[in-house]
């Protein structure tokens, strides 16, 4: 009985007052102690309606609870470390210089590193494992085969690409979705858990354009997991063109885009080769997944 009373007050405390993204980092612990009053219950049913294999039910619950504490904790411990491993400065520097050129590779060391988390810009890397990657890439890659590299967007904003939308997923790409979810609140608040992804294969030659993603068809958080190559995506201020955000998105890792860098700034892959961290990367075949609330 103490046991549900202190869930119950948990419980309560969790829902009280918080807001939107506070709530969604609450709704794993509230889903493990509504889980574990459901569990009291039929608990104490059971523990009335026997006697001597009471003892063996108890001890059963009472490692089914300590076990779903557990998940809980290890839960959030993981979310930490994923929250901390954004490692702003190391993947967002802000380019002071003029706009270099496209297709040549640039300095990114000489330019100086900004952590653009205020402004709503997250880099996670190595958020999927290798196996992770190619499963993921499997899955996409039978109906991505059958399609042609198109040259130019409808409205101008990529070349050299082609896409599509995947809303059916076997359960190893749905555990992925899931664990990626867990990473960063403006995920669990924002981003409908129904997975229906833009898929956009970018070739070696393609470009994505400087652009704002649709106000109309996509909500206020948008991530994008990258695969098979590393890239530098841009964000440049849509009302000061001066002030300009590199963003090295390594193969492999997941950025967020919400609030101003979403808004007020426009997004672009140009570069085929780049400099950061000094070394040297050529961008190859990207393909990336992208998880958009269509609100
Ligand atoms: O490939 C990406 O990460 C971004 C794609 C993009 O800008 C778009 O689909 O509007």
């Amino acid at each position: 009985m103490m046991m549900m009373m202190a869930m119950m007050m948990q419980s309560r405390a969790c829902g009280r007052g918080v807001v939107a993204a506070a709530s969604a980092q609450c709704g794993s612990r509230r889903r493990a102690v509504a889980e574990g009053m459901m569990r009291t219950r039929v608990m104490v049913r059971e523990a009335a309606a026997a006697t001597a294999p009471q003892m063996v039910r108890l001890e059963t619950w009472r490692t089914l609870s300590t076990k779903a504490a557990l998940q809980t904790q290890q839960q959030e411990t993981h979310q930490q470390t994923q929250q901390q491993q954004h490692m702003p400065s190391c993947f967002t520097r802000r380019r002071t210089t003029a706009s270099p050129s496209t297709s040549c590779a640039v300095d990114f060391d000489q330019l100086e590193a900004v952590d653009a988390g205020p402004l709503g810009l997250f880099v996670f890397p190595d958020v999927i494992s290798e196996a992770e990657e190619e499963h993921l890439m499997s899955q996409v890659n039978r109906k991505l085969k059958r399609m042609r590299y198109a040259s130019a967007h409808f409205d101008r904003a990529i070349s050299g690409y082609r896409e599509m939308r995947k809303s059916r997923w076997d359960p190893a790409s749905m555990d992925t979705f899931a664990r990626l979810q867990t990473m960063h609140p403006s995920l669990q608040a924002h981003i409908q858990p129904n997975p229906s992804y833009h898929i956009l294969d970018l070739e070696a030659e393609g470009t994505i354009f400087p652009h704002v993603d649709s106000l109309k068809y996509a909500g206020p958080v948008i991530a994008g997991i990258s695969m098979l190559s590393d890239a530098v995506m841009t964000f440049a201020s849509e009302k000061d063109p001066s002030d300009v955000i590199e963003a090295f998105l390594p193969r492999r890792s997941m950025y967020i885009m919400s609030n101003r860098i979403r808004y007020d700034y426009t997004h672009a892959v140009e570069y085929k080769q780049f400099i950061w961290g000094g070394n040297t990367y050529e961008r190859t075949r990207r393909v990336s997944l992208l998880m958009r609330n269509e609100d």
